[in-house]
């Protein structure tokens, strides 16, 4: 394996904290990943992904800005990756999966903020993050309270830092003012590269991101088959790689392993054994590295064949219509895909309960698990009326509120367990 402590130091790395994250990290991936007792063939792409996510993928976006290109860091689903790459510009997201430098971050924001802020900002003041430092841009946006109001602090953490303003609720009015947002975006994009955002420009960038998605919906489509083709574990590790990958490369290998899957479906092989009882989650962005709830879940004997979360079909759902003639109608489309996202900071947000009701349907579920970080008021707010409409169609629900640490590991062990048992 390549030594990459001068690229981490040239970066502004703390090396001793980082040794210490990836050791961690190291150890987590061997034992909720490589312990899977089977997994589907194609994972090994993924896995050397992950194993070089602080190597030679930061190599490569070097590399990049060596060459002139900018690097876009985004923390939300709402940052259009095809008007970033119409600039002329590379995508990545800032994970927030993981607990780093807790004491320095409560000295900065509250100590009840959602983990994954929390995450943000330790992994920037412990100096852990290559994707933070490589970035030439930070873009935050207003959504929950708890983002918006801690950027106010963030964005003097890091050179570079970008706020887009996003609606809260879906009016036309609100549609408007997420268009004049992207402009503005596209403007801020325009500014710092000296590249002009074109029609053939963001047509490509749209015919990028539109791959991408139809991959992973490709990929979601085959987890309907019983027994299991892919564990839900294996799932939303090619999700949370999505974020960090070059996109056409890793379109290539999400297509590469769903012909793989389709040939162990049709001759009935699964990584699970048949009927076991299955489960869709449905809540908060699980970020590299948050794979708790759904290792419990899986150890539990259930699998998981779905995520409503924006690292899930929430964020990957809908494909933008490419069909325009003119800039103005591409633009018109990216809004019209970005502003149907039903993200619990929308007031009322009705769509996200049929949109987890269809998926129960399309993946044959048994039953939903709602995950809600501690402190995440939209979603736990919003979890109340989710178990309630679900339960009132007969489908069985679990709320789970949890965090990033491994505390509640036992109590959330027997939770689930008891929740397997019973659907
Ligand atoms: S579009 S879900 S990625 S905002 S967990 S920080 S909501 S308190 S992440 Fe999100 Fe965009 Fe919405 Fe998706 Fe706040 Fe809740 Fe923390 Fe959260």
């Amino acid at each position: 394996m390549s030594d990459y402590t001068k690229m981490w130091t040239d970066l502004g790395l703390d090396n001793d904290n980082h040794n210490a994250l990836l050791e961690a990290l190291g150890g987590a991936y061997q034992s909720i990943y490589m312990a899977q007792e089977k997994r589907a063939k194609g994972m090994e792409y993924f896995d050397f992904v992950m194993s070089e996510a602080h190597g030679l993928r930061i190599k490569e976006l070097c590399d990049e800005k060596e060459a002139g290109k900018k690097i876009i860091g985004s923390f939300c689903v709402f940052v259009p990756e095809e008007m970033v790459l119409a600039a002329g510009c590379t995508a990545v997201g800032l994970c927030s999966g993981a607990d780093f430098a807790q004491e320095e971050v409560e000295q900065v924001i509250p100590r009840n903020t959602c983990s994954l802020i929390k995450s943000f900002f330790g992994f920037k003041l412990g100096k852990v993050c290559p994707y933070m430092e490589v970035a030439d841009l930070i873009v935050g946006e207003n959504t929950c309270d708890g983002k918006k109001k801690s950027f106010e602090t963030f964005k003097d953490l890091v050179p570079n830092f970008y706020q887009m303003d996003l609606p809260q609720t879906k009016t036309p009015e609100s549609k408007q003012m997420l268009k004049q947002e992207f402009m503005k975006f596209i403007q801020q994009l325009e500014e710092m590269t000296g590249n002009k955002v074109t029609f053939e420009g963001l047509k490509q960038g749209i015919a990028s991101v539109n791959a991408k998605r139809k991959a992973l919906h490709r990929l979601s489509s085959l987890r309907a088959a019983n027994p299991s083709p892919v564990s839900g574990l294996d799932a939303l590790l090619i999700n949370q790689v999505s974020f960090l990958d070059n996109i056409d490369r890793f379109t290539e290998n999400v297509n590469a392993i769903c012909d793989h899957i389709e040939l162990d479906i049709k001759e009935n092989k699964g990584v699970k054994e048949a009927n076991l009882p299955r489960i869709v989650i449905s809540g908060c962005p699980m970020a590299v590295p948050n794979w708790k709830l759904p290792s419990v879940i899986e150890s539990s004997g259930a699998v998981i064949v779905g995520e409503e979360s924006c690292i899930g079909e929430r964020g990957l759902r809908n494909l933008t219509d490419d069909s325009a003639t003119t800039l103005d109608g591409l633009i018109d489309a990216i809004v019209d895909r970005y502003f149907q996202i039903d993200c619990a900071v929308f007031t009322p947000n009705n769509e996200r309960v049929d949109h987890i009701q269809e998926m129960v349907e399309k993946y044959n579920a048994d039953g939903v698990i709602h995950y809600g970080l501690q402190f995440c008021q939209p979603y736990i707010m919003e979890s109340f009326s989710v178990e309630k409409q679900l339960e009132k169609k007969g489908i069985p629900v679990l709320r789970i509120e949890t965090d990033y640490s491994q505390e509640d590991l036992g109590q959330l062990s027997t939770r689930v367990e008891a929740f397997v048992e019973m659907i």
